[in-house]
């Protein structure tokens, strides 16, 4: 692994521009639960797959208002780990490093990384369903105009449904942010592609454009992943334990 560890080491430290690519999997030492983790307690007779999609909310949308709310609790109660702080250290020490995360948390910017993009939007955020008054209808649920006796919580301006303010499975994600990862990933050195099983689209196009356009990639993850064949250098283990390590392999090539 040592080896791994300085191959990418040199290519992080010998790179114009980086995009991290995060995943579900940085968080998990933080102990916010992997998407396709098994879920615990009342969750786990659900799929997330089934509760994060319009349908779902429509078909019921207590159930799925609750199940972001007991997510956003964990996430409230959680704290970045030293996998997201070495990422924010990596940002500060290089300058051109830019994290595209397809997390609904806020953990890498609790971190210190300063350029984040959010693919998938921000689990913190809430909105009217229907973006009555535009795209996104954001709305502060510490509002006292918004009842939140009602689950979901009513919106202030047309009374109808509120909504985390995420992107769900078949819904698009949002323009300026796709186009952003999608031209950084075209043009980047290096992409290190951390914690991500790589199934959901389009995010898990990027590694592959960055490949396309002669760039190099490196996998942080215990498991054998959909970018595991496409890396060029493939760091199995925990982002937490892996990614100070590059750090620090960095410095040593001072
Ligand atoms: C769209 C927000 C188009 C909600 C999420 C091709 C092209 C375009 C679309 C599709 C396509 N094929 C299929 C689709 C449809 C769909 C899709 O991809 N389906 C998949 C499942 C087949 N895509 C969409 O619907 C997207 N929309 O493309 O719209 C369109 C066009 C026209 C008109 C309408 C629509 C929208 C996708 C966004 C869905 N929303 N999240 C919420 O969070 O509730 S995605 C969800 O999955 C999370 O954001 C999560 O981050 C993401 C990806 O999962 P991972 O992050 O990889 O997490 P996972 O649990 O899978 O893996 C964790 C990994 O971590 C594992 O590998 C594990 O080994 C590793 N790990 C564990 N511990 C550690 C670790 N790694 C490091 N350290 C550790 N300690």
């Amino acid at each position: 692994m040592d080896q791994l560890i300085q191959q990418a080491a040199r290519l992080l430290r010998a790179a114009q521009q980086i995009v991290v690519m995060t995943g579900a999997g940085v968080s998990a030492e933080s102990g916010v639960p992997t998407f396709r983790e098994a879920q615990t307690g009342l969750w786990a007779q659900y799929d997330p797959q089934d509760l994060a999609t319009p349908a779902a909310f429509t078909r019921n949308p207590r159930l799925v208002w609750e199940w972001y709310a007991s997510r956003r609790e964990i996430i409230g109660q959680s704290e970045p780990n030293a996998g997201h702080f070495a990422l924010a250290q990596l940002e500060a020490q290089h300058g051109h490093v830019t994290v595209v995360t397809q997390n609904v948390d806020n953990l890498h910017e609790r971190a210190g990384s300063q350029d984040v993009i959010h693919l998938h939007g921000n689990i913190m955020r809430t909105k009217c369903f229907y973006d009555c008054q535009g795209n996104p209808t954001l709305v502060d649920l510490s509002d006292p105009a918004i009842n939140t006796d009602a689950l979901p919580p009513l919106c202030p301006h047309c009374g109808r449904w509120l909504r985390p303010d995420v992107v769900w499975f078949g819904e698009i994600l949002p323009a300026r942010a796709l186009e952003r990862a999608m031209t950084l990933s075209e043009g980047c050195d290096v992409q290190l592609v951390v914690g991500t099983s790589g199934l959901v689209e389009p995010a898990a196009g990027l590694p592959r454009i960055t490949k396309q356009h002669g760039g190099k990639v490196i996998v942080v993850n215990p498991d054998h992943t959909m970018h595991t064949r496409i890396a060029d250098v493939s760091l199995r283990g925990a982002s937490g334990e892996v990614l100070p390590q590059v750090l620090q392999a960095m410095a040593s090539l001072a």
